[in-house]
């Protein structure tokens, strides 16, 4: 395994937050409780989130967890209450669904790094990222209706995209586990190494990725969420496409027209087949 610079973007009581060559890495920490959110762990990946969406030098993000027993175990059980998950102050939360509307919505890819037991709303959460890369080690499955809940979000649908109806139905009827190598053979792994090659994999996978059009990811990455998320997901595609059009002569050419009080000349731009 090699060993990297990573330098620590910002300081947070539940994750680390370290950057490397345009690489965002956030890591659950939280080993005494198989690396469980409570709430403010999702305040803090949700901030974390903030920061690599406005960084331009962040190009890719990385989830991962603390050690090598678990990528995340889901919510953690000893803050469960009645309404969500109790924070600090008493309020029950499902805070969670808003880091999974930040992954969807990044505009860059976003990569499970899973290092061990991914289960519950850890399971959820490599299956809603872009990406998800294994160690041998690691351990997949739901356990909500053996423990009191359930993600019929993404956590249910999106997982029927990668895995088909019938495995999706299985994985949360059953609440059995997966070995990293079912997972892979099941579609929702995109790869499995060594748990020591696992870092210098997930790197491999990034570096290739920034060397690819940043723009031509991001467009592609909208697609495939508007396939899947309705009119939002459209929103977001549109967004996309309009900021291409700011991009381009022909808008600008609206815009000055306007403020130099004349009419626009838009025929001068191509009509293209
Ligand atoms: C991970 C498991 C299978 C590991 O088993 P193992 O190896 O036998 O270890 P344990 O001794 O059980 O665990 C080690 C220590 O870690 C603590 N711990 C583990 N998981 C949790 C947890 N989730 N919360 C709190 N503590 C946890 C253990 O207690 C133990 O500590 P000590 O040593 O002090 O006893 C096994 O641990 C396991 O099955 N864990 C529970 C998994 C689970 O059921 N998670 C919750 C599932 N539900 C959710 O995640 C809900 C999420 C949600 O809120 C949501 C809502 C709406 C939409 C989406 C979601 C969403 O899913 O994201």
């Amino acid at each position: 395994m090699t060993t990297r610079a990573w330098t620590t973007i910002k300081e947070y009581e539940d994750i680390k937050f370290d950057f490397f060559e345009g690489i965002a890495k956030i890591t659950i920490n939280r080993p005494e409780v198989y690396n469980a959110f409570r709430p403010q762990t999702n305040f803090d990946m949700l901030d974390a989130m903030e920061i690599c969406r406005e960084r331009s030098d962040i190009g890719v993000i990385v989830f991962t967890g603390t050690g090598d027993k678990a990528f995340c175990s889901g919510g953690d059980q000893n803050v469960k209450g009645v309404g969500g998950y109790i924070d600090e102050h008493g309020v029950p939360r499902l805070n969670v669904l808003d880091l999974h509307k930040a992954i969807r919505s990044m505009p860059k890819p976003v990569i499970a790094m899973v290092n061990g037991y991914a289960i519950g709303g850890g399971h959820v959460l490599h299956v809603v990222c872009d990406l998800t890369i294994a160690s041998d080690n690691a351990k997949f499955g739901q356990t909500g209706p053996k423990v009191g809940s359930f993600d019929a979000g993404f956590g249910s649908s999106f997982l029927a995209r990668h895995v088909g109806q019938k495995k999706a139905r299985e994985i949360w009827f059953l609440c059995k586990q997966y070995t990293a190598k079912e997972a892979e053979e099941m579609g929702m792994v995109n790869k499995v190494v060594p748990l020591e090659q696992l870092e210098d994999e997930t790197v491999d996978w990034c570096k290739t990725m920034l060397m690819r059009s940043p723009m031509a990811l991001r467009m592609i990455k909208r697609g495939l969420n508007a396939e899947l998320d309705g009119q939002r997901g459209l929103m977001e595609f549109a967004g996309d496409a309009t900021m291409m059009y700011y991009l381009m002569e022909e808008a600008q050419e609206g815009k000055n027209a306007f403020l130099e009080k004349r009419d626009p000349d838009f025929q001068k731009f191509p009509k293209f087949p």
